[in-house]
């Protein structure tokens, strides 16, 4: 360490220490790149703080000036380094922002997400129509006893329905259900009219299979029991469904026969210049409000029953209803 330094080289120290202190903070690569800069420059052992011990060595004139210029340039260099973190760190941001870019505008990819059966969504649409007009859902066994299923619905000992040859028996007096009545039936026992219910389920027949056949199929019937209800009621209520069902369409009654209803219709549409017979209702026979328990003199009820199998072969223009069982993708996958 020389004895004396002159003010000629301590401001050439510093001319030189900002020229090579500028160039290396604009040179720095990265965050710690720069704190390994800074330590170098202004920490305790750093250049800055070297020149300035020089500086006890100046006259007392002389120290004044270079103290000033030192703190300028401490100053100066913090800001530089302040200024250089800064645009390192919005260069990072910015290219990781780059790497995320997204492109909304580009097509999606093809997430095969299937869809319900047509045969389900049938049933789905035909008991939300029916909710609208404020029937509840009510369900049911399929394993059902001989009473349930025709002894309460006034179906006689010698009625075909009851046949080996019609129905599936389990036992003498177990049976799958051959409607979805007998969970009307069960809903009654339990729970006091008025009442207005839709049962949706799968019932069962020992019919042989062909285009508009099988021993499996669905289907929807509905209930209301109320005080007052008359042929006018079931007449708007069925034609109201079957026009929101298919469209705004001439609607017929026919007279018919059912065991449990008196008197009884089949109804037609008109769809597509045909008349196509869709679904059966009627007067809840007295005989069967009785077996309920209720006084055919204060209640009254209408039903009806439809096969879902045919509302959606007739509305979807499917002409063999073995179609909606066999899980053949390019059938199913039209709907
Ligand atoms: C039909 C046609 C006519 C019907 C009757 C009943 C019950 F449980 F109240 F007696 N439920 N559904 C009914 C009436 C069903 O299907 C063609």
């Amino acid at each position: 360490m020389s004895a004396t330094i002159s003010l000629q080289q301590l401001s050439e120290q510093l001319d030189s220490l900002e020229a090579e202190a500028a160039a290396a903070i604009q040179a720095a690569g990265s965050a710690a790149d720069l704190e390994t800069l800074r330590v170098g420059l202004l920490g305790k052992k750093g250049r800055l703080s070297a020149v300035l011990g020089a500086m006890g060595r100046l006259s007392a004139e002389e120290r004044p000036l270079v103290g000033q210029r030192a703190n300028r340039l401490k100053e100066q260099l913090q800001e530089l380094l302040a200024e250089r973190l800064g645009g390192l760190k919005r260069a990072v941001l910015e290219q990781k922002l780059e790497g995320e870019r997204l492109d909304v505008t580009a097509p999606s990819r093809y997430v095969p997400a299937g869809h319900r059966h047509p045969l389900i969504a049938t049933v789905e649409e035909i008991v939300d129509i029916f909710s609208g007009l404020g029937y509840r859902v009510a369900e049911g066994p399929e394993v059902e006893s001989d009473h349930y299923n025709f002894t309460a619905l006034n179906i006689p000992p010698d009625h075909p329905a009851r046949d080996m040859q019609d129905t599936f028996y389990l036992s003498e007096s177990t049976l799958l259900r051959t409607h979805t009545s007998p969970v009307q039936i069960r809903h009654l026992e339990s729970t006091p009219p008025p009442v207005r219910i839709v049962a949706p389920g799968r019932v069962f027949r020992r019919d042989a299979v062909d285009a508009t056949h099988s021993p499996v199929f669905h289907q929807v019937e509905v209930l209301a029991i109320d005080e007052g209800l008359d042929f006018s009621h079931l007449r708007g209520t069925v034609t109201t469904f079957l026009q929101q069902f298919f469209g705004d369409l001439p609607v017929r009654f026919r007279a018919s026969y059912f065991p449990f209803t008196e008197p009884s219709a089949e109804v037609d549409v008109q769809w597509r210049g045909r008349w196509l017979e869709v679904m059966g209702c009627g007067m809840v026979d007295p005989a069967v409000l009785e077996g309920m328990g209720l006084d055919p003199e204060r209640w009254s009820g209408f039903a009806a029953g439809l096969g879902v199998e045919r509302f959606c072969m007739v509305r979807h223009g499917i002409d063999d209803i073995r179609r909606l069982y066999s899980s053949d993708l390019r059938f199913l996958e039209q709907f």
